[in-house]
Parts: C-alpha cells; structure tokens; sequence
C-alpha cells in the first residue's frame, strides 16, 4: 500500500515481528514501517495517515511535534495555559490535557471501532469528542476527527516528523519542536513502555537500549525525526525548544514562547504559569495524557500497577541527566558512537552535553 505521503507501508514480518512482539506483547495487533524513514507505527496508522497528510490546518493552529518522551506534555500544558488560562483561572484547566490539546494521530493507538459502536461514555476523549463534534461516528477516527472540529485556536500534539504530516504545514500554522538528550528519552521511554499496557514492554534495559539505536522503538529513528525539524529550524512559524534549557531556564524559555506566540502576556502571568507548569505541580494535578479512567464503576487499566508502585506514573522523575543513574559504562559508548555517527552531522548541539 502507497500512502499519498509517497510513503510504502511495509508489514512487520517472520522473526522481526516476532521479536517485538516477544518483548512488546502490546503490538499484538502487529506494526508496520513506512520506507523511505523506516517509521515504525501500528497497523491502524494506515486509516488516517491520508487524512492527517492532507488535514486542513489553519493559520491560528499551533502544533506541538516531538518524538516521544521529549517533553510534549509539559510544552503542551505550557502553551495551552498561555493561550487560554494566562491568570490560570479557565474551567477547563483540569480537563486531561488531551481533552483540550487533542493528539492528531491517537487513532492508531485507540481500539478500533465498528461504523456505529461507539467507546465506553466514561471515555473522557469520547466526552470531549461528544461535546465537540456530537453528530459525527468515532469509528471514523475519533481523535482525528477531534482535532478538525476543535474550536479555534487548536493546539495539536503530534509525534510524527513533519514528512507525515501536511506538506503546507509550517507555511500555514505555528510549529514547536521540542528535542531532549536521547540518552534521557531511552530512560523515560523505557519507563513509558512498561507502565503502558499498549507496548507492555517485558524485555530488559539493555535491549530497550539496542531497540533505539537501531530505530526499532515505536515512531522509528529518532535522529531522523530531529533532522527533519532541524533542517527547518530558520522557518519564521517553526520554534525550537530543548527539554534542557526548558528545565534550566524555564521563565527564559517561556518568554521565548510568548515572543513567538504573540500572547503578550504580562511578567506576573509568566510567573504564575513557570510555578503552574512546574513538574511538582503538573505532577499533583496528574491531568497527564494517558490515566486508568472509571467505566459504570469498573477502572480500565491502562496503566501496569505494579510499575506505577515501583518506578511512578507517568510523572517520574522530570529531570535531566536521569540516564547516568540507568546506564552502564557499556550502553554509554554505544550511544555515544550513536550520536557521533547520526547527530554530529547534523550541526546540533545539545549545549548541556550528551
Ligand atoms: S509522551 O508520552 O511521549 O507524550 O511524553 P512527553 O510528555 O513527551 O514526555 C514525558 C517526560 O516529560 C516529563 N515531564 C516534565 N518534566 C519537567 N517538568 C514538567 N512539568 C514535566 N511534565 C512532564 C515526564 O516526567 C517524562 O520524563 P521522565 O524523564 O520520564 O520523568
């Protein structure tokens, strides 16, 4: 199958599919590449890969585009505050982020639906898709479909590089692109892949290691990920963030945004939303983007429990450097080779250090 992205889609098969599966029994349900890019995605992308190439953004989008665990959340909660809450009083704010900034490719990790069937009603994206668009079928896609009638200004969250999404996009609307240390996404990525049940990851940390350097991981390589944005970094409608300097600096880096935004807002408002968005706070509020939810009285599990008790939620740890706590002299070399062969060349500095 040709996407119109140009992109081939190509089935998992034999002893490859049966190692992901083996260490990810959550890809039951199989994956699929997309070459040129070797993006690594579920069988279900191929429903709306056709419709997110030729989605119509408007000119008031803002989309927040990372590879996972790069901090997509965080930036997420950051912008919508400014764009929407900037004296943190709007109703909705405790809403799970993304009931407010939908996730335009969510469909490929959601449970298929029959034309007509519809999710549980507790499902809070199908509240929000039923507030949102009430006379459309969520077998169509909800999560897409929740983002096209979103009301203006969307913020949308994507972790698909830009050769996937629409061609016009940065000439159309606002791009964030958040990069992080790669050593620090293997840490917090692992972490992901075992507390969700939809990896269910079960193999071990020096394999999860191997998996990314050889862009096995879900969503494929990353470093071709970053160099696609990287590329475009000089784009008047693109702004680079790195997870690290958001950490360091966080009032300085939220001044950045405000400037590129145009939200204008005052220094007590960007006080208030660096103490807001801070990873203590977002942390206590625990609206993240993945939670168990109730359903007629009954939680569905989408979280492993015994991870959440052992190593925390979705919230972890929030930090930088995290890696030299997980990684042995041996994996470091690995990843260091890594980034001397793909990063290097791309003319980035990651200015903390890898
Ligand atoms: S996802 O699932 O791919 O969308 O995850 P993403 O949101 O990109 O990244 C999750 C990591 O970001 C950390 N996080 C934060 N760090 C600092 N401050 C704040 N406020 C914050 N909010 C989320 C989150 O804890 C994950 O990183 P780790 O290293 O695992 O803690």
């Amino acid at each position: 199958m040709k996407l119109q992205s140009g992109h081939e889609v190509v089935p998992l098969e034999g002893s490859e599919k049966e190692k992901q599966l083996k260490d990810f029994p959550g890809y039951a349900g199989g994956l699929i590449r997309l070459m040129p890019g070797r993006w690594l995605l579920t069988p279900m992308f191929q429903t709306v890969a056709d419709r997110i190439y030729n989605f119509q953004h408007k000119k008031s989008d803002v989309v927040v585009m990372t590879w996972p665990k790069c901090g997509t959340t965080w930036t997420q909660e950051i912008v919508w505050t400014m764009m929407n809450s900037p004296d943190l009083d709007h109703p909705d704010s405790r809403l799970p982020i993304l009931t407010r900034s939908p996730f335009i490719e969510n469909d490929t990790f959601a449970p298929a639906l029959k034309p007509g069937e519809v999710p549980p009603s507790d499902d809070p994206f199908y509240v929000a898709f039923k507030k949102v668009c009430p006379n459309k079928d969520p077998a169509d896609g909800m999560h897409l479909q929740l983002t096209k009638h979103f009301p203006d200004p969307r913020l949308i969250k994507t972790h698909l590089p830009f050769s996937l999404m629409s061609p016009s996009l940065l000439d159309t609307c606002k791009v964030i692109y958040v990069a992080r240390n790669p050593k620090d996404i293997i840490v917090s990525f692992h972490h992901h892949s075992r507390l969700m049940k939809l990896h269910n990851y079960v193999g071990s940390f020096a394999d999860f290691v191997q998996y990314f350097l050889d862009d096995d991981l879900i969503y494929g390589p990353y470093w071709l990920h970053l160099k696609e944005a990287w590329e475009r970094r000089n784009h008047k409608n693109l702004h680079f963030i790195f997870y690290e300097d958001l950490k360091a600096n966080p009032l300085g880096e939220i001044k950045k945004l405000d400037a590129f935004l145009n939200t204008e807002l005052t220094d007590a408002q960007l006080d208030g939303i660096v103490k807001y968005t801070s990873f203590k706070e977002m942390r206590a509020r625990n609206n993240a983007p993945i939670f168990n939810y109730e359903q007629e009285g009954v939680t569905v599990e989408v979280l492993n429990d015994e991870v959440v008790k052992k190593d925390g939620g979705f919230f972890r740890k929030g930090e930088s450097g995290d890696w030299k706590n997980k990684f042995t002299p041996e994996m470091d070399a690995k990843v260091n080779q890594w980034v001397q062969k793909n990063l290097n060349n791309l003319g980035l500095e990651f200015k903390y250090g890898i």
